[in-house]
């Protein structure tokens, strides 16, 4: 058995909790919190055996061999690196850390670790996502002429609506792009094997002042007997983004998290000179296929239809439909097959911390290229 340790129980680490026992040969062992109050309640109500109150404690319980950082994201790059510095194996909740600086840094000292490393992009991990990536790679699209789509929430629609994420100390200087966009931008390269290199941004605050919960409030949640105080906002709440990959093709992007309606709708189309696909995370077992000269059509994830390079992500007969939890399943047992084998693998299908790095490198060049009006092009 591979022992875990989780650091962080707010909304993602019981996913990667639930996503982990589905494997079977993976058991968690112990779970860390802000205190060790909050860490034994939470261990209880999700039957994990050890609780502790800090990282370094967690990080000396016996035999532990992987740990998962599913924290803040302002505490994302400290942890990341105390695990890294512990030898261990490590899963990041996205994004990697808060500044490219960090991003780079982390690179390095996870390569000279030697672990295996993974970060918590999910999307790109759908069978149907999976699939488009395949008849990518065979050429079925042929010549990618063009990339678009979005990923609209609308969970911070109200003003009252307030989150740890909302505060750049907490969050970053960006909150939908880093947050959400982040996700866009990892599923769209992995589907189209290409990289973002440039950049034309527009980010919009519609709520300059937020109030917040006094009680604080957890992601997704609303409480409607709250008591509320004034807070600043100064991270955007939606945004535009042009974009041009690296072979000279182009897209664009939106992000939002005020769309009343649209809760997680992350989407993607990709017109090719053959043929084009679309993909919508909230009708995920689909996915679009448009011909110029015969009717479109729409695949089901039947491991039986799909290309057989990328069947096995999806695990029962067409029908029996597959979800984010799914999703979340595929990604562990990808990472954690890596992490039997004690090495990264060649061509990793889970994103690992190159792919983290790279995605900040992307989010940074957005903010600059809002705060300049222009075209910025990554530094890596
Ligand atoms: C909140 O916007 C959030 O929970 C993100 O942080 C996740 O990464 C995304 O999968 C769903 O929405």
């Amino acid at each position: 058995m591979i022992n875990v340790g989780i650091v962080g129980s707010g909304f993602i680490g019981p996913a990667h909790i639930e996503a982990l026992r589905r494997l079977g040969f993976v058991q968690v062992v112990a779970l860390c919190d802000g205190s060790l109050v909050k860490a034994q309640e939470k261990a209880r109500l999700l039957n994990v055996p050890h609780a502790y109150g800090s990282v370094e404690a967690l990080l000396a319980h016996p035999d532990l061999h992987v740990v998962h950082n599913c924290t803040p994201n302002h505490l994302h790059a400290q942890i990341n690196r105390q695990i890294l510095r512990a030898g261990k194996h490590v899963f990041s909740e996205k994004p990697l850390c808060m500044t490219p600086e960090e991003a780079r840094e982390l690179v390095a000292l996870a390569e000279q670790a030697g672990v295996v490393h993974g970060v918590s992009f999910v999307y790109r991990q759908f069978a149907m996502v999976r699939q488009a990536a395949s008849m990518l790679r065979a050429g079925s699209l042929g010549r990618i002429f063009a990339s678009h789509g979005s990923y609209l929430q609308d969970w911070m629609l109200l003003e009252t609506d307030y989150n740890w994420r909302v505060d750049a100390v907490l969050g970053g200087a960006s909150r939908a792009v880093a947050d959400i966009g982040s996700h866009w931008c990892d599923t769209v390269q992995y589907v189209t094997g290409r990289r973002i290199t440039e950049v034309m941004a527009d980010l919009s605050i519609v709520w300059s002042t937020r109030r917040a919960s006094k009680g604080g409030n957890q992601t997704f949640s609303h409480d409607e007997q709250a008591e509320y105080e004034d807070k600043p906002v100064t991270t955007e709440d939606f945004g535009s983004v042009l974009f041009r990959f690296d072979d000279g093709s182009k897209g664009n992007f939106s992000v939002s998290q005020v769309s009343a309606g649209r809760k997680n709708r992350l989407t993607f189309e990709i017109n090719g000179s053959e043929r084009s696909v679309a993909w919508d995370q909230e009708i995920p077992q689909q996915l679009w296929i448009g011909h110029r000269d015969r009717a479109n059509q729409t695949l089901t994830d039947d491991p039986g239809l799909m290309n057989p390079d990328v069947a096995d992500s999806a695990h029962f007969p067409g029908g029996h439909i597959e979800g984010w939890p799914d999703a979340f399943k595929n990604m562990m047992a990808q990472f954690y097959r890596a992490v039997q084998a004690g090495v990264m693998p060649e061509a990793a299908q889970f994103a690992n911390f190159h792919d983290g790095a790279n995605v900040m490198y992307i989010i940074d060049a957005i903010v600059k290229s809002h705060q300049q009006q222009r075209w910025v092009r990554l530094e890596r």
